[in-house]
């Protein structure tokens, strides 16, 4: 057995013990109550699952494991010459509990070398597809295609013990993971490249391969992408994307099912859509206004336009966050560090100094300040990565890594099909008239 295996074994087990009695002992304790409110707009704030790889703070924002993004930057492995983190320690943190070791990360890296091959009919499934066909669409078939891979879908069908559900979803959740970049980094050089594929380098680690077979050279290029994909990993269970998993995965389809049902939630506009959304505004902008350096003023002037104009300003609000997210923070200090010289990641800070003011003064917005999505497009511009098309991919790269650590905890700590109740309006009239 292999050591991340081996120790994640000893956790689950001893948890799943723990969690058995809880249930049969404190299994009618109250954690909350639900209003009317909460049923009518997607279930806000409701306690309703077990995701242990990560928490989200609507003041804090996200801690994986405890470890906040500083926290993270500071105390995990990175590779030599670069001071971003490894997503490699990033993904053992969370399947494992326990910061990992150079040696650790090096293993992971290596193993996910070893399974990094993609099989031809996955390659042949993208290319039937037309060329324009959405990045985020090649994606999804491009999983599912390799679901003729799965292990635990291979050993069900053999008929495995319930006690294994947690062995053949870390082979495939550790195999997909290592499949991922090699896909992405295809639907990207065949969408806009003509097709020109570059191989993988083997002595890089996963998020430098990836950027490698990008086509985007680079030390500093590399770095974004290690520290891209480390905090785009996971946002706790609640989130469109992470809940979809977990749904699908609760019915024992397997991990490739699962991962491509998440995505397919990941790719609306309100959640991971809105990277290319944020580009696409500030492209839009640039064009309307005439200027690739436009004032404050005419920058809220054109903010208040989408507004009226019945649009969302893509990259503000949040669901449960309620201060600037700490993933914005973390690319705006990049982009401080790194770029020194861009009017797309002026732009990006310009309109963090405007528009919460005009969300707040619409009296509705919970949350008017920046997300996750309103930084990365612009920094990915600087390096030549401007085909917005393709961002929600780069995040669906990197959210594989929360989902399904997660998952993988799902099935050891044996949690059944989710199935919460729905009520019709006709229920909750009845209900709250004789209230
Ligand atoms: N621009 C304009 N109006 C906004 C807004 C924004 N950025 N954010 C919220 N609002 C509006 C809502 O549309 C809603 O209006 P109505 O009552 O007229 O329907 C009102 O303010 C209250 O919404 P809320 O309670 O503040 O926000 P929700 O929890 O309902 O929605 C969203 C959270 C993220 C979907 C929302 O803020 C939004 O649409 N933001 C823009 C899209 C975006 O950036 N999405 C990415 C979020 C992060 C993520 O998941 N990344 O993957």
């Amino acid at each position: 057995m292999d050591p991340l295996k081996k120790k994640f074994l000893e956790k689950s087990q001893e948890l799943m013990q723990e969690l058995k009695t809880l249930r049969k002992e404190k299994g009618d304790v109250k954690v909350g109550e639900v209003n009317l409110k909460q049923v009518l707009t997607g279930m806000r704030g409701v306690k309703s699952m077990v995701w242990e790889t990560s928490q989200l703070d609507a003041m804090e924002g996200i801690r994986f494991r405890g470890y906040s993004i500083p926290q993270l930057r500071e105390k995990l492995p990175s590779r030599k010459g670069d001071k971003q983190p490894l997503p490699e320690g990033l993904f053992w943190l969370m399947l494992v509990d326990e910061i990992p070791t150079q040696e650790d990360v090096e293993w992971l890296s290596n193993e996910w070398d070893k399974r990094s091959e993609v099989p031809e009919h996955t390659f042949a499934a993208i290319e039937a597809l037309p060329k324009d066909t959405h990045p985020m669409t090649q994606f999804t078939i491009a999983i599912m295609s390799m679901q003729t891979e799965s292990v635990f879908a291979q050993r069900y069908a053999e008929g495995m013990s319930k006690n294994d559900y947690w062995d053949a979803s870390y082979e495939d959740s550790m195999n997909l993971i290592a499949k991922l970049p090699r896909v992405a980094a295809y639907i990207y050089r065949r969408s806009f490249h003509d097709g020109n594929h570059i191989k993988p380098d083997h002595s890089l680690d996963w998020a430098g391969n990836y950027a490698h077979m990008l086509g985007i050279e680079g030390e500093d290029f590399k770095s974004l992408m290690r520290l891209y994909l480390t905090i785009h990993a996971d946002h706790e269970g609640g989130n469109a994307s992470a809940h979809t998993v977990h749904l699908i995965n609760s019915t024992l389809s397997d991990v490739y099912n699962s991962f491509a049902g998440g995505m397919n939630s990941l790719a609306g506009p309100l959640h991971g859509l809105a990277n290319q959304e944020v580009i696409k505004f500030i492209f839009e902008l640039i064009d309307e206004l005439g200027t690739s350096k436009p004032s404050k003023e005419q920058l809220a002037e054109y903010v208040q336009k989408t507004l009226d104009e019945g649009k969302v300003i893509p990259g503000y609000g949040h669901a449960v966050l309620r201060q600037p997210d700490p993933r914005f923070m973390a690319q705006k200090t990049f982009a401080e560090n790194y770029i020194k010289d861009s009017d797309h990641v002026q732009i990006v800070w310009d309109l963090f100094d405007v528009v919460p003011d005009i969300l707040n003064s619409l009296g509705k917005v919970a949350n008017p300040w920046p997300n996750v999505d309103a930084h990365s497009g612009a920094i990915l511009v600087h390096y030549g990565l401007d085909e917005y098309q393709y961002y929600t991919v780069l995040f669906g790269v990197s959210r594989a890594l929360g989902v399904l650590a997660a998952t993988t905890w799902s099935r050891a700590l044996g949690f059944p099909l989710e199935r919460p109740k729905s009520v019709t309006s006709k229920w909750i009239k009845e209900f709250v008239n004789n209230d």
